[in-house]
């Protein structure tokens, strides 16, 4: 049994974790039509309430945010209702749960919310090549760059989500900075090349992602706001050396927020990245001094290694807990765990 895993954890004086194992954000298209939460969901994630925070599959945060079929979304009443009913289930099984809020700019497709509902919104107007996954037959659009008033109007509906997902029952909310999605793609300059205030130089190509995290601390607290950044660019976008400088400058400024704590987002923290002298995981703990969430292809022994070795002080774990509801009690005793497969995502375990 890895002994500092199951160790409690004070984010802060609002909230203290039973363990430090998280429950990774994954996307699993089980919503509804309405992109409402089903009772199988609510189910789903009560049977993984013993984890000691769990961060929900990433929800969008208004209509044009979407990028996939059947992602919740936390815009209308009906899907604020729908969540709270799995945040009770959470909650009476003594768990806690973060909203992941999620606009996936340049990846969504108006395939789901509907041509003349929206457009396909991104930091420029550089788009991506291929299509979207489990909908082959729909190449990405080439984004329109968000003016200044869309961006005004997207950092309110960010904390009008926030607001939603405290009215919904959740502990918190992570903002979904990394994997390539909005936030993300002020971030790196392979998908920004602005030149108004935000693009050009770190603190304007930052200015977005500190715009909404400050317009969410503003309606929630900072102790019930994270956030999840992808220094290292891996997927859907490519990397540039000159990141480097966005992201020392944005943690310089999250470090004077007091998030509840900051999210690698990666799939294999293995990957070492030049502009970043190495592991994103190492870069980060580098250069930010308040709680760091570890993930990416760790088991518990290797994670709760890393968390000794002071490398980050929590260890999100994804693909295990799709195959395992009961991870954290196998973990506990011991036992062995069921390999994760792909095949798993077409059902709710
Ligand atoms: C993911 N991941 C992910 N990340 C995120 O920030 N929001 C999301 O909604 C999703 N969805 C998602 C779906 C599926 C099917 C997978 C496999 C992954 C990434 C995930 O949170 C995690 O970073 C990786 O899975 C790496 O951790 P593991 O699986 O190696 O423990
Ligand atoms: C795999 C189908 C899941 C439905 C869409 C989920 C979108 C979230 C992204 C996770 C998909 C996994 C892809 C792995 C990319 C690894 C990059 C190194």
């Amino acid at each position: 049994m890895p002994a500092s895993l199951f160790t409690p954890y004070k984010l802060n004086d609002t909230l203290t974790l039973n363990n430090r194992i998280l429950m990774a954000p994954l996307t699993r298209c089980m919503a509804d039509d309405d992109l409402v939460p089903t009772q199988t969901m609510a189910d789903y994630y009560a049977r993984r309430a013993d984890a000691g925070l769990i961060i929900s599959e990433a929800t969008i945060i208004r209509p044009d945010g979407q990028g996939y079929v059947n992602t919740p979304g936390l815009y209308t009443q009906a899907q604020v209702d729908g969540w709270k009913v799995v945040t009770k289930a959470v909650h009476d099984k003594g768990g806690k749960i973060f909203a992941q809020l999620w606009h996936t700019g340049r990846v969504a497709h108006p395939f789901f919310f509907g041509e003349g509902n929206g457009e396909v919104l991104s930091a420029s107007n550089i788009g991506i090549e291929g299509t979207i996954p489990r909908n082959r037959e729909l190449m990405y659009q080439q984004p329109k760059a968000a003016t200044g008033e869309d961006i005004t109007q997207l950092v309110a509906d960010y904390a009008t989500a926030a607001d939603n997902a405290l009215k919904a029952g959740f502990d918190g909310v992570e903002i979904h900075g990394a994997n390539g999605y909005l936030i993300d793609q002020f971030l790196h300059y392979s998908c920004n090349n602005r030149t108004d205030e935000y693009g050009e130089s770190p603190e304007n190509m930052a200015r977005f992602a500190i715009e909404v995290v400050d317009g969410i601390v503003a309606k929630i607290g900072h102790e019930r706001t994270a956030i999840r950044l992808s220094p290292g660019a891996y997927f859907n976008m490519e990397p540039d050396s000159r990141d480097r400088a966005v992201f020392d400058y944005l943690l310089k400024q999250l470090e004077s927020r007091q998030l509840a704590f900051i999210h690698l987002g990666i799939f294999d923290d293995a990957m070492e990245f030049d502009y970043l002298d190495g592991k994103a995981s190492a870069y980060l703990r580098k250069h930010y001094n308040q709680t760091l969430v570890g993930v990416g292809s760790y088991t518990a022994e290797t994670g709760n290694k890393a968390i000794e070795a002071n490398e980050f002080d929590l260890l999100a774990i994804g693909r295990a807990f799709i195959a395992n509801p009961d991870y954290v009690s196998k973990v506990r005793r011991g036992e062995e765990l069921t390999a994760y497969d792909d095949a798993m995502l077409a059902e709710l375990v």
